[in-house]
């Protein structure tokens, strides 16, 4: 039976499924730091910068919907302690990037950019082994823009602040350099189940 309509907003949920201190909401908040980004898909494209900020790959928006996809349902935890589950994407992971452009870095972080001048600080480990996507369909549509369209990084294992919305590219880092929310005092990585919320916890 299905009872969709019946669950409260606070809805109860396996709880080995929510990190502590989150709560599981069915709506879909949005969460920006500043205006929408509106790039169009022909002047849109996606790069991968080495250290020395130089590029190493690019792809325009046909390139990169090219590339094979990869759906994924998953939860996402937002550090202002909502939890979404069940969320489904489509996009390119990570190592398929790698794989197109033949790379096999070894930097040890990244640092992933955006229209509108986001960024956000990862450990090259946790965008690989198909859990880092660059996400352009969520529920099986084209993203909304405040939700990050035309694509975004998708990092469910880390609080949500680290899946990059509008990403354009993402530069390999020889150090762990704080993006946007971690100069303002959030974690440098962001684990919800160790409640990674701000630096020092
Ligand atoms: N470019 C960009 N990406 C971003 C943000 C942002 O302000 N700009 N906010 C982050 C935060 S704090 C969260 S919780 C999620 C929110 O994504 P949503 O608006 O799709 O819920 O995006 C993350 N990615
Ligand atoms: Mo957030």
């Amino acid at each position: 039976m299905i009872t969709r309509g019946f669950r409260s907003r606070r809805q109860r949920a396996d709880p080995s499924r929510v990190p502590p201190g989150q709560y599981v909401t069915d709506d879909f908040p949005v969460l920006s730091a500043g205006p929408t980004p509106r790039t169009s898909l022909e002047a849109w494209s996606f790069a991968l910068r080495d250290v020395d900020g130089g590029e190493l790959a690019t792809w325009t928006w046909k390139d990169l919907l090219a590339l094979p996809p990869a759906t994924v349902t998953v939860d996402i935890h937002c550090v202002t302690k909502w939890s979404k589950l069940d969320t489904r994407w489509k996009g390119v992971t990570i190592d398929g990037l790698l794989e197109a452009a033949g790379l096999d870095p070894d930097a040890p972080y990244v640092t992933a950019f955006c229209d509108g001048g986001y960024t956000t600080n990862l450990a090259m480990e946790d965008l690989l082994d198909g859990r880092g996507l660059v996400a352009y369909e969520y529920d099986g549509a084209p993203i909304d823009p405040e939700h990050g369209g035309p694509a975004r990084l998708l990092i469910p294992h880390l609080y949500f602040w680290k899946s990059a919305k509008w990403i354009r590219g993402l530069a390999f880092m020889e150090e762990d350099e704080p993006g946007f929310w971690e100069t303002h005092g959030y974690h440098l990585r962001g684990d919800p189940w160790k409640e990674e919320r701000y630096a020092g916890d």
